[in-house]
């Protein structure tokens, strides 16, 4: 059974099951908590879910309790008291709403050629579905579609070519676009802008303008920066923090348009670690624009 420290709205607490620690107003997937018991008005509950559902993380107003948001049921982790059965707990900021689980998003890699989107689209699925090589020319000409299921949730990763490219023909860029759009057709959507930490190219400046222009002035609240070639940064002895704290201005600018969400992979590396922090961020976003 789970027993949590902190218990402060808002606060980080530490459930004991398998060393999960979890931040309030996090999403989880009902997977990744195998032996977490769930009581509902008292009684101990299996939730009957469709696999892959995704839990939304709260902390409960008395001491000592927590509770998480289940396909729209709140259920306590730990408590079988039922002193909740009369007042069920709801999130005071979401009280008005009701959450719904989030089943599928759509992932769209973008950025320019050569970053890595291919790789990093082959490091979320878990296998080599997009070609991903040393090359210089563009190696991805067309979009493409794959799909694969991670914490629970059904993702599409769709690769691009590199849409930013100044030389490539309206038209070309606007059938792309057009495809992309037609493979993201349902929402939930979020944008994975790629880019590699060894360089920060001249036609990144204005990246943020070019993908606006492309697909709405919004679409940075719907985009998260992965950085690739964390390789490189350890082999300098850096970590992503130092990276940031160090980069240039047209970069932070680039960082705070995206709420300054990003995530540092190694595309070398089968680490499902890395995977798993993009993933957080994923339903964070879409659960943000969900609300
Ligand atoms: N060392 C290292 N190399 C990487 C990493 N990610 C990608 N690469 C390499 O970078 C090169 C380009 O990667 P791609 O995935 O083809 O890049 P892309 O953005 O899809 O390029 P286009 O399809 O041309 O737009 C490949 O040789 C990758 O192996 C990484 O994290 N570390
Ligand atoms: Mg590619």
């Amino acid at each position: 059974m789970a027993k949590l420290a902190a218990m402060e709205q808002g606060a980080v607490f530490r459930c004991q099951l398998d060393q999960l620690l979890t931040q309030a107003g996090s999403s989880l997937a009902l997977s990744s908590l195998p032996a977490l018991s769930l009581y509902h008005s008292g009684r101990e509950m299996t939730p009957h879910l469709p696999e892959g559902i995704l839990g939304h993380v709260l902390v409960g107003p008395p001491p000592g309790d927590a509770a998480i948001l289940l396909g729209g049921f709140n259920f306590h982790v730990g408590n079988n008291s039922g002193k909740h059965k009369e007042k069920p707990y709801s999130d005071p900021k979401k009280s008005s709403k009701k959450r719904h689980a989030v089943t599928t998003v759509n992932l769209v890699l973008l950025g320019m050629s050569g970053t890595g989107k291919s790789a990093s689209g082959n490091t979320i699925l878990g296998q080599k579905l997009f070609v991903s090589r040393p090359s210089s020319k563009p190696v991805t000409k067309k979009c493409q579609m794959e799909e694969t299921e991670r914490e629970g949730v059904h993702l599409h990763v769709i690769d691009t070519p590199d849409i930013f490219d100044d030389d490539m023909k309206s038209s070309v860029r606007d059938k792309h676009v057009k495809r992309c759009e037609q493979l993201y057709e349902s929402e939930p959507f979020v944008f994975v802008l790629v880019m590699h930490v060894s360089r920060f190219t001249d036609g990144e400046r204005d990246i943020m303008e070019k993908l606006e222009k492309v697909f709405g002035r919004e679409a940075g609240e719907q985009t998260i920066i992965l950085f690739t070639r964390g390789d490189d940064l350890q082999q300098a002895g850096l970590g992503l923090e130092d990276f940031l704290h160090t980069c240039q201005p047209d970069l932070k600018k680039i960082l705070e348009k995206c709420g300054n969400r990003c995530v540092l992979f190694e595309n070398h590396r089968s680490d499902s670690a890395q995977v798993e922090t993009l993933m957080d961020k994923v339903i964070r976003v879409t659960e943000e624009k969900q609300t």
